[in-house]
């Protein structure tokens, strides 16, 4: 059988179209394909809510692709290998409460294992604005993200979502946006973004899993997003509280009614 370009060209755009369509309503989108973005996606997914995850760049994976300074292992704490277990990457213990895994089986693993379990991920796109109606976030706003890049004057479209993760990682693009535009006040100290402070690894991995929560009604902040909310302190690449705090949002949605 010979190979026809239009039939490959048209499998694409029906394809593509149909899951764009399918997912304009979702029960949850994740903005920000970093660590703690892709294990919301899994748990979510895996308990049968229709997740969406959006993504600005081509690749998924954040921060974690590079380690620390592009030396690409992470470091995790006996908490975060517990995570790293349940997805079946490996790692090795370091000394006493540390371990290593590689990064680049670490992002692979937990995005391959989010798409098995039904979360869509659709990459190259960003979120440029929120839907707000009666005072809620209602959803989100999203564009190519080559326009934006090219800073086209193209407009977006609109995804319904009942519940919405910032893990947009240290800009909290999602939450600056509802602070700054939607008249929200979020459950922070000053009502709006108290930023990231300078790094101290040790209490931020605790408070970053302390400040994953329902910041306004339906958004929930997660992974470095939500210490930045909350003005906690950085922690370096030891990314178990990333994984953690993915896993908190999920369940944390997953309890609310
Ligand atoms: C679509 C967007 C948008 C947008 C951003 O930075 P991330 O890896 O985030 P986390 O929180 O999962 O992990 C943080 C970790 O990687 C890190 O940076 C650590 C531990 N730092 C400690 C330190 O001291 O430095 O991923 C966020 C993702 C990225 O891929 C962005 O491209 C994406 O979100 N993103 N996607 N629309 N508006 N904004």
């Amino acid at each position: 059988m010979s190979l026809n370009e239009v039939v490959i060209t048209r499998a694409i755009i029906d394809r593509f179209m149909q899951k764009l369509s399918d997912y304009a309503e979702v029960d949850t989108a994740i903005v920000g394909g970093g660590p703690a973005g892709l294990v919301a996606a899994y748990f979510l997914a895996k308990a049968g809510k229709k997740t969406a995850l959006f993504e600005r760049k081509l690749s998924i994976g954040g921060g974690m692709w590079g380690g620390g300074m592009m030396f690409n292992e992470i470091v995790v704490q006996e908490e975060g290998k517990e995570v790293l277990d349940h997805f079946g990457v490996s790692s090795m213990k370091y000394q006493e409460g540390y371990y290593t895994a590689d990064a680049v089986e670490a992002v692979s693993t937990i995005c391959s294992r989010a798409v098995q379990a039904g979360a869509k991920v659709f990459n190259c796109i960003s979120v440029e604005d929120v839907i707000v109606k009666e005072g809620a976030v209602r959803g989100l706003v999203v564009n190519w993200s080559p326009v934006e890049m090219a800073g086209l004057h193209v407009d977006p479209l609109s995804i319904e979502a009942k519940a919405i993760i910032d893990s947009t990682g240290h800009d909290t693009e999602v939450l600056s946006l509802i602070a700054r535009k939607a008249d929200i006040t979020l459950n922070t100290e000053s009502g709006g973004i108290m930023g990231e402070r300078s790094m101290w690894a040790d209490k931020a991995e605790q408070l970053t899993l302390e400040h994953t929560r329902e910041i306004c009604p339906g958004v929930y902040a997660a992974g470095m997003a939500a210490n930045a909310a909350y003005g906690g302190p950085r922690m370096g690449p030891i990314f178990g509280g990333m994984l953690l705090s993915g896993k908190k949002a999920a369940e944390l949605i997953l309890s609310s009614k």
